[in-house]
C-alpha cells in the first residue's frame, strides 16, 4: 500500500508527539528525586511500602498447641518462595457460573499465585480480574443442547441481564449446575489439549479442591517413577455399575501422552460422548468410559494421597497418617485459605504427611465431647435392641451394628446413654507407663494370690524388673497402637463408634429440645494421643504407588 500525503502528515505528527512526551517525561524525572519534588518522593514511596512492605502479620494459626509447628508470624511477602517449578504441569480448574465468583478469588489469592500459567473451565464464558474462564461448552453440538432439559440453565445464564447470583435460586440450581456439569469434562480436554498441548501432566481440579503442590510435583517427578509419555490416569478411584473411574471433585492427573492421544487419534470421540451425556450419571465415569473405551486405560488408585475429604472429615488414623496428601476436596474458600496459611507458615518445609494436618489444623480444636455435633462416627454401632428403637435408627447405622455374640459387657449397654457409648472408647485406654511402678507396689502388697491371675503383673516375677518393664511398656504400646475405638457419637439410643478420629460438624436436631435427639459426639483424647504416641514419628513419607 502507497502511503497517502495525509497519512504521512498523521505520522509526522505523531513522531513529534512522542519526541515532545519523552522529553517532558526526562525533564520531571530527573528533577524527581531533588527539591521541591522531593516531598512527593517520599509520599510515594511511603504509600507504597504501605502496599508492598513489611507483611508481616500475627499468625492465626499459631497456638499453645502448634508452637512447635508454625511460625508465630505470618510473612506473606514472599509466597511463591518454596514453591515448586511447575514447568511441564498444567492446573485446569473447573467450575460452574452460578459459583465462580464465590470460589476461584480465593484460589486466585493463594495456590494460583504461584502458577505461572492454568486454564479455568466454567458453562459460561466469564471474566474474574485479570482471568478468562472459558466456556467448556461453547462448542458442543447446537442439536446436542437444543432439546436436553440438562442444558435449561446453560441457556438460562446467558440471558441473565444481571449478575447470575440475581438471577438463580440457589436451592433448584444447586441440581441444575450439577446436571450440566458432566456434560463439560470432554469437551474440556479438547480445550485444554488445543489451548495447551504438549505439557507432561495436566492436574484437573474443581473450585473445591486443593491441590498441595509441592507434594504432587515432587511425587510427579521425583517419587513416582512415572513416565508421562506413557497412557497414564491418576486419581482417587470410585466405582458406578461396575465400572472404575477417578472421582472428579477429589482431582485427577492425566499423562499428556494420554490427552493427545485421546484428543487427536480419536476426533469424533467428543461429539460421541456429548450425545451419550443425556444416559450417564456423570462426568467423571464418562471420562473414565472413554479412556477405557478409546485408549484401554483405567484409573489407576491414587487414594490416600488424592483425597476426597477435607481435613475436618479426613479419618485420621491407621492408614492416613504418614501417607503424603496431594489433593483434598468440599474445601470452601475459608479452609483453602486456612490450608495455604498453614502451608506458608509451617516450620519445615519436609514433605506435608496426613498427620501434619492433624496437629496444625484439628489438634488444637479437639476436645473431650461436644454437642449438637456430628463427629462422623459410623464404623460400628449399637442400638437399643427393641424393634421400635431398630425401625427409628437409619439404615447405615442399623447395618453396622455388632453382633450381639461378639459385644462385651460395655457393649452391651453402650446405646443406653451418651455416657455409656463413651466407654466403649475408654474400656480400650491403657495404663500409663508411670502406673508400672505403682502396679508392682501394689502387687506385692497384695501378695501372690492377686497377682496369679493377671498376666501383665504376672510378668513381674521375670529375672530382671528392666526386662519386665520393657515387655509390658512393649505390650502396652502394641495395645495402643490396635486401638479400634477412637471417637463416639451418641444420638437417639443410638451409639456409634469409629476406627479413626476426625472432627466432624456442628448438627443440630429439627426443632425441640429432646435430650434423646441431641447428637453428642465424644473423643477419647488419652486414647488419641496413646495412637499418636505408639506411632512415634514417620520414618519415611509413606508414599503410595498407584495400582491398577
Ligand atoms: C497480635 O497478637 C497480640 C497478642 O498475641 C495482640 O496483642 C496484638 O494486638 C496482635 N496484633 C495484631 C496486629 O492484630
Ligand atoms: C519477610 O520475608 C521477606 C522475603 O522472604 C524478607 O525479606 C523479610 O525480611 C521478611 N520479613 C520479616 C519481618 O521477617
Ligand atoms: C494387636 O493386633 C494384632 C492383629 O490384629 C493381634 O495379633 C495382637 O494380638 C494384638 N495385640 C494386642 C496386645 O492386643
Ligand atoms: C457428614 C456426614 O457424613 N454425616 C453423617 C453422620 O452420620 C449420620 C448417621 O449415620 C449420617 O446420616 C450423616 O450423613
Amino acid at each position: 500500500m502507497i502511503a497517502s500525503p495525509n497519512s504521512r502528515r498523521v505520522r509526522v505528527l505523531a513522531g513529534v508527539a512522542v519526541l515532545a512526551f519523552v522529553y517532558s517525561y526526562v525533564q520531571i524525572r530527573s528533577r524527581w528525586g531533588q527539591p521541591p519534588f522531593g516531598y512527593a518522593h517520599g509520599y510515594y514511596e511511603s504509600v507504597t511500602s504501605y502496599f508492598s512492605g513489611p507483611i508481616y502479620y500475627n499468625n492465626t494459626l499459631y497456638t499453645e498447641d502448634t508452637e512447635g509447628l508454625v511460625d508465630k508470624y505470618y510473612n506473606s511477602s514472599n509466597p511463591c518462595a518454596s514453591f515448586p517449578g511447575t514447568d511441564g504441569i498444567l492446573l485446569v480448574m473447573k467450575t460452574g457460573a452460578t459459583e465462580v465468583y464465590d470460589r476461584i478469588p480465593t484460589h486466585l489469592l493463594t495456590t494460583l499465585t504461584c502458577l505461572p500459567d492454568f486454564l479455568l473451565f466454567s458453562d459460561m464464558e466469564q471474566q474474574v480480574g485479570p482471568y478468562h474462564v472459558y466456556d467448556a461448552l461453547a462448542e458442543f453440538d447446537e442439536s446436542a443442547k437444543a432439546h436436553n432439559a440438562d442444558f435449561d440453565l446453560y441457556r438460562d445464564q446467558k440471558e441473565c441481564p444481571v449478575s447470575q447470583k440475581s438471577c438463580v435460586d440457589a436451592k433448584t440450581d444447586g441440581q441444575k449446575a450439577w446436571n450440566l456439569d458432566k456434560y463439560k469434562f470432554l469437551p474440556m480436554m479438547e480445550q485444554t489439549w488445543r489451548m495447551r498441548p504438549g505439557r507432561d501432566w495436566y492436574i484437573f481440579a474443581e473450585a473445591d479442591t486443593y491441590v498441595f503442590w509441592a507434594n504432587i510435583v515432587h511425587w510427579l517427578r521425583e517419587r513416582s517413577h512415572l513416565n508421562p509419555r506413557e497412557k497414564i490416569y491418576l486419581g482417587s478411584r470410585s466405582f458406578i455399575g461396575g465400572s472404575s473411574f477417578a472421582h472428579g471433585g477429589s482431582g485427577y492427573i492425566i499423562s499428556g501422552t494420554l490427552l493427545k492421544h485421546l484428543i487427536q487419534h480419536h476426533p469424533g470421540v467428543v461429539k460421541q460422548y456429548n450425545v451419550r451425556g443425556a444416559n450417564e450419571c456423570c462426568g467423571d465415569l464418562m471420562l473414565a468410559l472413554a479412556l477405557e473405551e478409546y485408549e484401554g486405560v483405567q484409573v489407576r488408585q491414587t487414594w490416600p494421597m488424592i483425597n476426597g475429604e477435607k481435613p475436618s472429615t479426613l479419618p485420621y488414623g491407621p492408614g492416613h497418617w504418614c501417607e503424603p496428601i496431594l489433593t483434598m476436596h468440599h474445601m470452601n474458600a475459608e479452609e483453602i485459605s486456612g490450608v495455604w496459611q498453614f502451608e506458608q507458615t509451617r516450620k519445615t518445609d519436609r514433605t506435608l504427611m496426613i498427620k501434619d494436618l492433624y496437629h496444625g489444623l484439628i489438634a488444637p480444636k479437639m476436645q473431650v465431647m461436644r454437642e449438637n455435633w456430628d463427629n462422623l462416627s459410623d464404623d460400628v454401632c449399637y442400638i437399643n435392641p427393641d424393634p421400635e428403637a431398630q425401625e427409628r435408627a437409619d439404615g447405615q447405622a442399623r447395618e453396622r451394628q455388632k453382633n450381639k455374640d461378639e459385644m462385651n459387657e460395655v457393649e452391651k449397654e453402650a446405646w443406653k446413654s451418651s455416657e455409656n457409648c463413651r466407654k466403649v472408647c475408654a474400656s480400650e485406654d491403657v495404663p500409663d507407663d508411670e502406673d508400672w511402678d505403682r502396679r508392682r507396689v501394689m502387687a506385692r502388697r497384695a501378695g501372690d494370690p492377686a497377682t496369679a491371675n493377671n498376666t501383665e503383673i504376672a510378668e513381674d516375677t521375670s529375672p530382671s524388673d528392666a526386662t519386665a518393664r520393657d515387655t509390658w511398656k512393649s505390650l502396652m504400646n502394641e495395645k495402643k497402637r490396635n486401638r479400634t475405638c477412637f471417637q463416639y457419637r451418641w444420638h437417639d439410643e443410638v451409639c456409634c463408634t469409629s476406627r479413626s478420629f476426625k472432627l466432624g460438624a456442628p448438627k443440630t436436631p429439627p426443632g425441640d429440645d429432646d435430650v434423646k435427639a441431641k447428637w453428642k459426639s465424644g473423643w477419647d483424647l488419652k486414647g488419641i494421643n496413646d495412637w499418636i504416641e505408639a506411632m512415634g514419628e514417620c520414618k519415611e513419607p509413606a508414599w503410595k504407588t498407584p495400582e491398577l
